[in-house]
């Protein structure tokens, strides 16, 4: 299959997706969206390959939901495409395979959200992550108040969504988000190296394994995640997102109405 906004690279037994809009930092369209997951699957069905990585680029890994496609959406709108909600799906119940993130620069937002979807998170030294959505007069919405509070802790998970700060590599291997630093340089030859352990292994335990760990953190997140959907996209009737967006695109502060 050919794509517009990723690259797919096999390495071996290891399959590298490296997400390419580098005109916007990676913003996660809804056909980057689709792509990843065209690609996942794929090589979820691929019996070469045993493991996953998603990657960026040194600036970022993604820096969040397309805000410019999201801007003007309604909240009918929002709810109809439901490509979050497409995304997590395929996420949680069709690859069975393990995925990596290997994340250099910023994953923000649905970046960070992205991140977390994957089985773990392999941080380059100035990764940055966040959940800035605050900003924008919205709220995570792929799983990210749910997985960061699980990864994280409530204290640090609270801080980040309602401060909207980034967290560097250091503090993200620290509190949990992050499984290993590597220098930035280093990171996806270091990340190719970590899958091929993994695809060198057994693939009904790696299976196994992976469903396992899932279930034992992730068995009451679903009801979380379609809570936060809902709350998500309800966000798209009030003015404020609608002044937070345009902010963004206008480059300018936000002016909130409802304080
Ligand atoms: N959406 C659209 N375009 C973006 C985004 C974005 N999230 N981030 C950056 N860009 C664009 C900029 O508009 C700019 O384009 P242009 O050159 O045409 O003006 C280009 O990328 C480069 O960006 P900057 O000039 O801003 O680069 P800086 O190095 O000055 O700043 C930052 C980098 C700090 C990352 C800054 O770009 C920024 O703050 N970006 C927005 C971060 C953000 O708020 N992310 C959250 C988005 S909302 C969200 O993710 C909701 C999640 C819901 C679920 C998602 C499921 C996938």
């Amino acid at each position: 299959m050919s794509y517009n906004t990723i690259l797919l690279d096999k390495h071996d037994n290891v399959a590298v997706i490296t997400l390419n809009r580098p005109e916007a930092l990676n913003a996660l369209n809804a056909e980057l969206l689709g792509e990843v997951v065209s690609a996942l699957k794929e090589m979820e069905a691929d019996s070469e390959i045993g493991c996953m990585i998603i990657t960026g680029s040194d600036k970022a890994f993604a820096a969040g939901a397309d805000i410019k496609e999201m801007a003007e959406q309604s909240m009918t709108d929002m709810m109809a495409a439901d490509v979050f909600g497409h995304t997590q799906k395929a996420f949680m119940h069709d690859i069975k395979k393990p995925v990596i993130a290997a994340v250099n620069g910023y994953a923000l937002g649905g970046g960070c959200e992205l991140a977390m979807l994957c089985d773990f998170i392999l941080a380059g030294e100035t990764a940055k992550f966040g959940q800035p959505e605050i900003n924008l007069g919205v709220i995570p919405g792929i799983g990210g108040s749910q997985r960061l509070t699980k990864l994280i802790g409530k204290s640090k998970a609270m801080d980040m969504m309602l401060t909207g700060r980034m967290m560097d590599a250091n503090e993200a291997e620290r509190a949990g988000l992050a499984s290993r630093i590597f220098p930035t340089d280093d990171l996806v030859d270091e990340a190719i190296k970590v899958a091929g352990v993994i695809a060198g292994k057994s693939l009904p335990s790696v299976v196994m394994a992976k469903e396992t760990v899932i279930k034992a953190v992730d068995i009451p997140t679903q009801d979380g995640v379609d809570f936060e959907k809902r709350c998500f996209y309800s966000l798209f009737s009030t003015e404020d997102q609608k002044e937070g967006m345009a902010a963004f695109v206008e480059k300018r502060q936000p002016n909130f109405k409802n304080k």
